[in-house]
């Protein structure tokens, strides 16, 4: 086992999708410029840079078409490979986005044919992930949105999209496949307008269904950030209700294109604050990246990349550490939850603590003219960061 601090362990959880570290680099503009390599080739490189888990869609693995044979035959190569190279799956999601036939979307499509090939599809990949031992399946809607809103009413397809989970949920109890969901939200790409366009609106989504235990969401940092939303924030939130069930970890600058860069690439602060989060609060599933290699880069540069993600989080949950035990950071923590007057506590209700409440006079203006000190926690947070402290 390497001796060096940031090198991958199994026990750091870090996963890749086959579509990401298989990404063979078309975008809008140009043709692919990378080989494609076959999923059996894409664990032998995952299993070479270290990763510990590999995820995928139903048709990353299996063609769509295949028959029968052909998909046993598949899926009998790519878990040998599994074991082989030592890599677990433990996410597995269903693509509802890249067939013409879900161009209307998939759960939320207008026609009823259309939602029923969505629901047996989403079906056929949850056989396929328990087959490979996953647990967690990934909801990302793909084309549940809209160009033009006389389409559909939004209300009808949160009722279609609460109808196809209800059923999803009841098909892995029924199976014993343990599945837990995550749904992952993002705002504005590949149709126009997406349903439950950030992590938040799914989290309000999650009480409604019939077994909202079994779902939680999978929050993306690009995901988050092209709507310019502060994605710490986001995780924070699903966390402290018990909903982070997974993470996708990438980066993306606010406002252009859907970059999907390696980890910490374009903010690595917001990159840091992340990491600090899920470290300091023990997050115990798989870190997921959910990038792809730049579009100069051959396979080399595929291993790179996802070294790199790997090595960048390794780095920033040290950097956490440090900021942790810093002494000067922790004497400005200190110092920020001193009450600098007395005052009655707010506490649990009661006519008592009310009243008393009501009758204090506090000093306002003492309140408003305390110093917080905050630039200095930044500029040590910046120093720790670029690496003089
Ligand atoms: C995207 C999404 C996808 C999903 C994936 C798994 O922006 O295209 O992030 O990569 O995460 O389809 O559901
Ligand atoms: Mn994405
Ligand atoms: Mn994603």
């Amino acid at each position: 086992m390497s001796d060096d601090a940031y090198a991958p362990r199994p026990e750091h959880k870090f996963s890749f999708g086959l579509w990401t570290v298989g990404n063979p680099g078309r975008d809008p503009f140009g043709e692919p410029v990378r080989p494609r390599l076959t999923p059996v080739e894409l664990v032998a490189l995952l299993g070479e840079v270290g990763a510990w888990g590999v995820n995928l869609h139903d048709n990353d693995l299996v063609p769509i078409d295949a028959t029968a044979a052909e998909r046993d035959r598949i899926v009998r190569d790519f878990r040998q490979a599994c074991a082989d190279h030592g890599l677990v799956v433990p996410m597995v999601t269903t693509n509802l986005f890249t067939d013409p036939a879900f161009k209307d979307g998939a759960f939320t499509a207008n026609d009823p044919a259309v939602r029923a090939l969505s629901v047996q599809k989403a079906m056929g990949a949850m056989d396929l992930g328990a087959e490979l031992g996953a647990k967690i399946f990934v909801m990302w809607g793909g084309r549940e949105g809209t160009e033009t809103d006389g389409c559909r009413r939004p209300d009808v397809a949160v009722r279609r999209f609460r109808e196809a989970l209800n059923f999803l949920c009841e098909y892995s109890i029924a199976n014993g496949y343990g599945y837990r969901f995550a749904l992952e939200a993002k705002p504005n790409e590949p149709r126009s307008d997406i349903y439950f366009a950030t992590t938040g609106a799914y989290l309000g989504f999650i009480p409604t269904l019939d077994h909202p235990e079994l779902v939680g969401v999978n929050p993306e940092v690009a995901h988050e950030h092209m709507a310019g939303l502060n994605m710490t924030h986001a995780v924070a939130q699903a966390w402290e209700a018990g909903k982070l069930f997974h993470i996708d970890l990438n980066d993306q600058v606010i406002g252009r294109y859907d970059q999907d860069f390696r980890f910490g690439a374009a903010n690595p602060k917001a990159a840091f604050w992340l990491v600090k989060f899920l470290e300091d609060v023990g997050y115990a599933g798989p870190r997921h990246f959910d990038a792809h290699a730049y579009r100069t880069e051959g396979v080399e540069g595929v291993k790179d990349f996802a070294r790199g993600c790997m090595r960048t989080y390794l780095i920033l949950k040290e950097k956490a550490a440090r900021w942790n035990a810093d002494p000067d950071v922790r004497a400005l923590l200190a110092g920020l939850a001193e009450a600098t007057q007395a005052a009655p506590g707010v506490g649990a209700f009661s006519p008592d603590t009310a009243a008393a409440l009501k009758g204090h006079r506090f000093d306002r203006a003492a309140l408003g003219g305390r110093e917080l000190a905050y630039e200095r926690l930044d500029q040590l947070t910046t120093e720790i960061l670029l690496g003089v402290r």
